[in-house]
Formats: C-alpha cells, structure tokens, sequence
C-alpha cells in the first residue's frame, strides 16, 4: 500500500518547477503524492492531509516570503489533530546567506527537516524513508542532515 505524502507550494508563489520535479521523484520511489500546486493556503495543506489521511506534509517555497506564510502553520495542524512529519523546502529566505540559520528558524517554527534550494529530490525521500520507517533499498547511503 503507498505512502501518502502531501505537497505543495505554500502562500501567493508560483514557482511550480521544483514541486513537479518533487512530485515524479516521489511518484517514482512510491509514494502517493497529492500535489496541491502552487498558491496553496495553509487551510488546503491541513485539509488535505486530513481527508487523505497522509503521513507526511511537504512545503515549498521560493520567492522568498516562507517565514510569513508558514507563521501559524503547525498550530493550524496541532488544531486539526495532526501529528506527522513537516517538511520545508526551497529559497526560503531572501538572501539566504546563512542556511543554518535560516534551518534553526523553520525547526522552531515546528518543522521537522528544512531543506536548501540545492537539495537533489532523494535526499527528501531519504529522509521520509527513516522518518515514516519505510525499509530503505536504492537510497541506503544517501546522507540525511536536513
Ligand atoms: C523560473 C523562475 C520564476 C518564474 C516561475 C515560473 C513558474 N510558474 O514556475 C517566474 C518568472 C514566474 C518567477 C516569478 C518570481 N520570482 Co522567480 N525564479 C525563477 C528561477 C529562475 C528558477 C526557479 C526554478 O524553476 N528552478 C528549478 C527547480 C527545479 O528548482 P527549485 O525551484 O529550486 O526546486 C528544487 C529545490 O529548491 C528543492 N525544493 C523546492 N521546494 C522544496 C520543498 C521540499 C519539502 C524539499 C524537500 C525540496 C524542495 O527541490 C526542487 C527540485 O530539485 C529562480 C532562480 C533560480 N535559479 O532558482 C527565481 C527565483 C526563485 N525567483 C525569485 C523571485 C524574487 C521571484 C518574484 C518575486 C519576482 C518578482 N519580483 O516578481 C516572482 C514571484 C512570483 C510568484 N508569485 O511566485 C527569487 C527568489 C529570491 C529569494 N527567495 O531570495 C529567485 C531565487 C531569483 C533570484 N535569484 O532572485 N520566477
């Protein structure tokens, strides 16, 4: 039976390159991927992986305005009785500097695993095969520091 995992592009982006590229990837490994698209209010993210009872929630996000649109996000599921992985992808700050500190500020904010815009689509299923203790095969030995 596949793995539910939901993904999406979070707030007014409409950046949908990376989250197709996310999807086949994750479609090919074996997963069921509901791809909500760009634009995605928050409301839609939790909705979705309620009704489709999903194991894992994937955000991207790319120009730039991650902070604001994730503010409030693992209320809104904490609210909804949903306690399962988070994920956080893409430019997530303007500049991007410094990506450590920009990981510590998205784990604060209550995600699970931050990931920079230079992340190769295995590493996310790598680290969703640990995270939802699926038997590795193909992705043993890709390295997991998100
Ligand atoms: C194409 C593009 C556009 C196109 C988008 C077309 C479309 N519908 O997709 C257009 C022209 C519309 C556009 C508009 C804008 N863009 Co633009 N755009 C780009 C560009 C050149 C490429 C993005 C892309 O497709 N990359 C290819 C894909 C494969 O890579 P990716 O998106 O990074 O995704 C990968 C990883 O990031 C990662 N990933 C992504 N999300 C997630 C999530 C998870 C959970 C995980 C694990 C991994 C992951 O995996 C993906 C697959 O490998 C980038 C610059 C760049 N070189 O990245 C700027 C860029 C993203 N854009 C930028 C900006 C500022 C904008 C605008 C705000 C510009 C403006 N003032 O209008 C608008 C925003 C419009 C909107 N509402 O979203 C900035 C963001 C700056 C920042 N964050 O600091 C960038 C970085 C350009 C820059 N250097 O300034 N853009």
């Amino acid at each position: 039976m596949p793995r539910t995992v939901i993904l999406g592009v979070i707030g007014s982006d409409a950046h949908v390159v990376g989250i197709t590229i996310l999807e086949q990837a994750l479609s090919a490994a074996g997963f069921e991927v509901i791809n909500l698209g760009v634009q995605t209010a928050q409301d839609e993210f939790v909705s979705a992986a309620k009704s489709h009872d999903a194991e894992a929630v994937l955000v991207s996000s790319l120009y730039g305005h991650a902070r604001q649109d994730c503010e409030g996000f693992h209320q809104r599921l904490d609210e909804a009785g949903l306690d399962i992985p988070t994920y956080v992808g893409g430019n997530l700050a303007v500049g991007q500097d410094d990506f450590g500190t920009t990981r510590e500020v998205f784990r604060e904010m209550g995600f699970d695993r931050v990931f920079d815009a230079e992340t190769d689509p295995e590493e996310a299923i790598a680290a969703l095969r640990r995270d939802l203790q699926i038997p590795t095969t193909e992705t043993d030995g890709v390295k997991v520091d998100s």
